[in-house]
């Protein structure tokens, strides 16, 4: 399966928002099941799911308690199996989400750990003493506060660096590597197409957990201890012998601080670790050096700016030969349009010209849930946040850096992961087409206007755009696997490249610019136009004007032979 599933596109569900089919206003996988038709006549071939097993709901599914048994509110093994076969049937994979860096504090063997200090279960997870009344070391959690929870046992702690519930696992015992194996191995014996590796680059810490800056005052982000240890590719070298090398697939990579020398190493073509990694270096463009809610730099970025981190990606994988997955909004971050395209007043237009983007980059292609119908974020009222890392850091920026509420709220609910977990906005009607029930979730308002049966049956819809650009991947090679070159570098409106094998040339122009941009051919081809997001458009010429957010695959024809 994985050779050529490997850069067909794939679809991301967020299953507690999807859709609800048995009435309790909760996503579940019956509720997936019954829009397989509509995925599949979507045209991608792969799902990947966000978590479904058994969890307490820190952290909305990455706190697993029961890797061997499906979340009760998303429905039954049996359902699980049936949503595996009836994907197959359709051709479509389901790469499910493996969380292994960490379990819930639920999980029977943190609750033995806690309950014997002789237990073998102690080993699974960091347990430390305190130092002079405080936490074993100064490190802070990705969602804000120490990263260590108090046991249950005196001046004693266990290494937390997501919620207070997700306990990190000590990935050196090899029983804790074995019994993720055998995790693997159970799933991928029931035939899902592979999985997408939670925070992989964390599951090695530096030895013997040790300070961060240690002359700093107060708690530091231990970045450089804890992310792509030499210990990481061991363990995945070890993954890929027991699991991988046996159960051909899809292995994606998922991460915090990627940068390109670590994907070359994690999913380089001959590493035989990873297939693929996601960055984030789109999702965090204008925040400050310490992440989403680092507002520093006020979230300003430019047209330039954009460009040139996807040009460098590019170009980085293309040269160096290892293989991204591409992607401009998921679970974790807001809705495309709302952060990099103009949601007012070109709506429609630069969501098809950023799916554009996400569809001829070099890699593979992912889109969120809602992305095809160009859902947007809304003003989330502080009473409705559910998301733990923003109610967190909604606290810290008082704490640590006093900023007034009105900035602090600016703030959150510009970055805040509730935006990507509102309701998949499936109809005009009261709950969205979503559920029978009042949804679990807020639903934006404006599914009035935007919602999958409007865009169904308005044949300039970005959903079918988004049809029509799955189908154009799908079936140009160039854009699958052909060469990434970036073209007009400096244009300060136009994101430009040639994409290129030995069976065709492609020239991808995408205006970011929510003005019209100036076009000019660098050299004398025959340019001609495949695809536009504008349902009326001329040839292409040497010269002209594109249109806001105006994007086009263009056919280059050599004129000399
Ligand atoms: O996120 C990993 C991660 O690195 C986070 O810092 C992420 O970038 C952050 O949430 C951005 O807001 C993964 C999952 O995707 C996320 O949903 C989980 O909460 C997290 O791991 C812990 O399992
Ligand atoms: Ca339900």
């Amino acid at each position: 399966m994985y050779k050529t599933q490997m850069n067909d596109v794939v679809y991301q569900i967020w299953p507690r928002s999807f859709k609800d089919s048995n009435g309790d206003g909760i996503g579940d996988i019956q509720g997936i099941i019954s829009k397989l038709d509509y995925l599949q006549s979507l045209g991608i071939k792969t799902i990947w799911l966000c978590p479904v097993y058994v969890s307490p709901n820190s952290d909305y599914g990455y706190d697993i308690s029961d890797y061997y048994n499906i979340q009760p509110e998303f429905g039954t093994m049996a359902d699980m199996d049936q949503l595996i076969h009836e994907a197959k049937n359709r051709g479509i994979g389901i790469l499910m989400d493996l969380v292994a860096n960490h379990t819930s504090s639920e999980h029977p063997w943190f609750k033995k750990a806690m309950a014997d200090p002789e237990s073998k279960y102690r080993d699974y997870y960091f347990f430390q003493e305190g130092k002079n009344g405080k936490e074993p070391n100064n490190w802070i959690s990705v969602f804000g506060g120490p990263a260590w929870t108090k046991s249950n046992r005196d001046n004693e702690y266990y290494l937390t660096m997501f919620t207070p519930q997700q306990v990190d696992l000590n990935w050196k015992n090899p029983e804790v590597r074995q019994e993720i194996y055998k995790i693997m191995t159970f799933w991928m014996n029931k035939g899902i197409a592979g999985f997408r590796m939670d925070v992989i680059n964390i599951i090695a810490k530096a030895e013997g957990l040790p300070d961060k800056d240690p002359h700093k005052k107060g708690l530091q982000f231990a970045g450089d201890l804890i992310v792509s240890q030499p210990m990481s590719h061991e363990y995945l070298r070890e993954m890929y012998e027991e699991v991988m090398s046996k159960y051909p697939g899809l292995y994606l990579g998922e991460g915090m601080i990627v940068n390109k020398d670590s994907c070359a190493q994690y999913c380089g073509f001959d590493r035989k670790e990873l297939d693929m990694m996601f960055h984030f270096d789109l999702a965090l463009i204008g925040c400050g050096p310490l992440g989403k809610y680092d507002f520093t730099k006020l979230y300003h970025w430019t047209i330039p700016d954009f460009k040139n981190i996807f040009t460098k990606w590019n170009v980085a994988a293309y040269e160096n030969k290892f293989w991204m997955g591409n992607f401009l909004s998921n679970h974790d971050n807001g809705r495309s349009v709302s952060r990099f395209g103009d949601e007012k007043r070109f709506r429609a237009q630069s969501q098809k010209a950023l799916l554009v983007s996400t569809m001829t980059a070099y890699g593979t292609p992912f889109i969120y849930q809602g992305e095809e119908i160009g859902m947007t974020n809304m003003k989330i009222d502080e009473k409705d946040w559910e998301d733990f890392e923003a109610i967190s850091d909604f606290k810290m920026l008082k704490q640590m850096f006093h900023l007034p509420r009105f900035i602090r709220l600016y703030v959150i609910q510009k970055m805040t992961r509730d935006n990507a977990r509102t309701i998949m906005q499936w109809d005009s009607g009261e709950h969205a087409g979503f559920s029978t029930k009042k949804p679990w979730y807020l639903i934006n308002p404006n599914h009035k206007e935007i919602n999958v049966k409007d865009d169904l049956e308005d044949k300039d819809s970005i959903l079918n755009f988004t049809k029509e650009l799955i189908a154009y991947h799908q079936t140009h090679s160039a854009l699958r696997s052909g060469s990434f070159k970036p073209v007009m570098e400096s244009h300060k409106q136009i994101l430009a490249y040639v994409r290129e094998d030995e069976n065709e040339k492609l020239m991808v122009l995408i205006n970011l610019d929510n003005k019209p941009a100036l076009f000019k051919a660098d050299d004398y081809q025959e340019m001609r136009t495949q695809l536009c997001n504008y349902s009326t458009y001329g040839p292409m010429d040497k010269k002209m004007v594109f249109r806001p957010y105006e994007a086009r695959i263009v056919k280059l024809v050599s004129q000399n032979p």
